[in-house]
């Protein structure tokens, strides 16, 4: 069985069979990434400079709503073309330490920084060892947020970076083959040619190195997720991260405060991880074009009476409680709060009247990339380690046989687990739409639990198989008491706004010229892997015709 590689570079690793094509050199990146940026937990200063509030009664040229991925792209590609921008992020800076010095509370002891806005924590694991895992914490405009839909609960990032405070860092580009049926109407070839590797260079993409990796103890957990997969036939692959490697081998040197293997991930990292305030974020702010107002929330976009729109945004503060309302006046608007905020806003705003003209297609075809969770209970004699770096490094590749791709993720308890724990994307075709519950004040999600099974049964074709293999059964003992399937979640929503469905094929908003959508909300339920290379590229794509045709 041959290892392959899901490469950013396409230039080198053990890799005996390149699986992803195309995605150019990812060097340019890092000069702006930077190991010292990247090392550092603090926000980079020229973000911090770039904190101003937006005052009300403001008129901007551009106001983006939401700093991850898609909004992050679009600040800083138009100041870069000359447009004076402003981001309205609704969660905090994440600039300042808490009383024990840090600014990110760890995974294994999520605190007040840990969830937004809930009394009580929500851990996509809610058990171990037969043991309840959730706690009481305080009220405050955490992190991580755990938003429930009656379906499915989706898990965000909140805060300046948005899902790249919280995320993995895995920075997967899809097999170009499967291209065509993730988004249909884009050129594969301009994405491989330009759009990825602009993308993977922007984010700082870099490959682990493998040599170091194969004798890691804190990659013990993948080696031996790497046996079990390729014992059973199944390609095992690398994958590009955006966290600097330098420093996680400082950390496994003991030279360096640790982050990744100290378990830190869900609930952000104090070091090492490349998020998008280090890169894009740090980029947009350094030209001087972009104003950032943290714990400020988007509550209704509608056409101003002498052009553009207006905006009405919320301050709220560390209890989510709003402490002034604000009016401001936008040119343009770009919808950048996320797959569910995006189509919760547009949704809502159809709805009571503030956008009527938005079409019929705004909330639909909205899906979970086929998310689900599961671990493996493992032989004394095959222990994944009790230190684990938090970075996901690899893959299971079973997606043309059985429409399972399996990240093979850390367990970072900081004790011997005897554990496997994968997050498997998968190929479903169930789609949910939003809609607008007048009586309740909300926007519902159609999303059916039962649907998940279509993903339960893709991820067997690989976890069953293994199990057979090895004599080994699933865990029941991480989601619930003799629960099997971590079926109630996802980590990675996307569309409700689809590219050519509710917008053009760049994102403009049918109904409404200066409205855009630039976030995981354009792509239709599914990138076969993980997505935010993929929401990084398309909204790179998009910006750049849209500072061509329309400024
Ligand atoms: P996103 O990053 O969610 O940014 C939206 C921003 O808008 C957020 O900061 C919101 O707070 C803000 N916002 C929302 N509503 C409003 C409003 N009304 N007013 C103002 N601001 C607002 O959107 N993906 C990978 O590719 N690899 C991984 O390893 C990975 N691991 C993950 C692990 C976890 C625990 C989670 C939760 C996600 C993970 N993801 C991963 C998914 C990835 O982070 C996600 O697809 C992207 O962050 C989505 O990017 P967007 O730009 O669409």
């Amino acid at each position: 069985m041959s290892d392959r590689s899901f490469s950013a570079s396409g230039s080198r690793g053990l890799t005996r069979r390149r699986f992803v094509s195309g995605t150019g050199s990812i060097l340019g990146g890092l000069a702006l990434a930077g190991h010292t940026a990247a090392a550092s937990a603090a926000t980079p200063a020229e973000v911090t400079a770039a904190l101003a509030p937006i005052p009300s009664g403001a008129r901007v040229p551009a106001l983006v709503i939401g700093s991850g991925y898609g909004g992050s792209v679009a600040a800083l590609r138009l100041a870069q073309a000359g447009v004076d921008v402003h981001l309205i992020e609704m969660g905090m800076a994440w600039d300042t330490p808490g009383s024990d010095g840090k600014i990110f509370a760890n995974t294994t002891q999520p605190d007040y920084r840990s969830f937004w806005l809930r009394t009580r924590t929500k851990q996509p694991l809610s058990q171990f060892l037969g043991f309840p895992l959730d706690k009481d914490v305080p009220r405050y405009t955490g992190i991580l947020d755990a938003e429930d839909f009656a379906g499915i609960t989706v898990y965000q990032g909140r805060g300046l970076g948005g899902g790249s405070l919280v995320n993995g860092g895995m920075a997967v580009t899809p097999r170009r083959e499967l291209f065509p049926s993730l988004l249909p109407t884009v050129d594969p070839a301009e994405m491989y040619a330009t759009y990825y590797p602009r993308a993977n260079a922007g984010l700082g993409v870099t490959e682990v190195d493998q040599t170091w990796w194969e004798n890691a103890d804190c990659y013990q957990y993948a080696r031996v997720g790497r046996k079990h997969a390729q014992r059973s036939g199944f390609p095992f692959v690398f994958v590009p991260n955006v966290y600097d490697w330098d420093y996680m081998k400082q950390e496994a040197a003991g030279a360096v405060p640790k982050s990744a293997l100290e378990g830190e991930v869900i609930y952000g990292n104090n070091h090492g991880k490349k998020s998008l305030q280090k890169t894009y974020l740090a980029r947009a702010a350094a030209t001087g074009r972009v104003a950032v107002s943290p714990l400020h929330r988007v509550t209704t976009v509608t056409p101003a009476s002498d052009g553009g729109y207006t905006v009405t945004i919320e301050r709220i503060d560390t209890t989510g409680t709003t402490v002034e309302t604000k009016t401001v006046t936008a040119d343009r608007v770009f919808f950048a709060a996320g797959s569910v905020g995006t189509s919760k806003l547009l949704t809502r705003l159809r709805a009571t009247g503030a956008l009527p003209a938005l079409n019929d297609r705004v909330g639909k075809n909205w899906g979970d990339n086929g998310n689900v969770m599961c671990g493996r209970a493992n032989h004394m004699w095959d222990p994944t380690g009790k230190l684990q770096s938090s970075m996901p490094t690899a893959g299971i590749d079973n997606w043309d046989a059985g429409g399972a791709f399996a990240e093979v993720a850390p367990l970072p308890t900081g004790i011997e687990t005897y554990a496997s724990f994968y997050l498997s994307i998968t190929r479903t075709p169930h789609r949910a739409e939003f809609s607008w519950n007048a009586a309740a004040g909300r926007v519902d999600l159609s999303w059916d639990r039962a649907w998940k099974q279509t993903s339960i049964d893709a991820a067997k074709t690989i976890f069953d198989k293994i199990n057979a293999k090895e004599g080994t059964i699933y865990r029941t003992d991480l989601f619930g008491a003799y629960k099997i399937w971590g079926d109630h979640l996802t980590y990675h929503p996307l569309g409700g706004a689809v590219l050519g469905e509710a917008t053009d094929n760049y994102g403009r908003l049918h109904g409404y010229d200066g409205l855009y959508v630039i976030d995981g909300a354009l792509i239709p339920g599914s990138t076969s892997v993980n997505p935010f290379v993929t929401i990084t590229a398309l909204a790179e794509r998009n910006i750049e015709k849209i500072i061509a045709t329309d400024l």
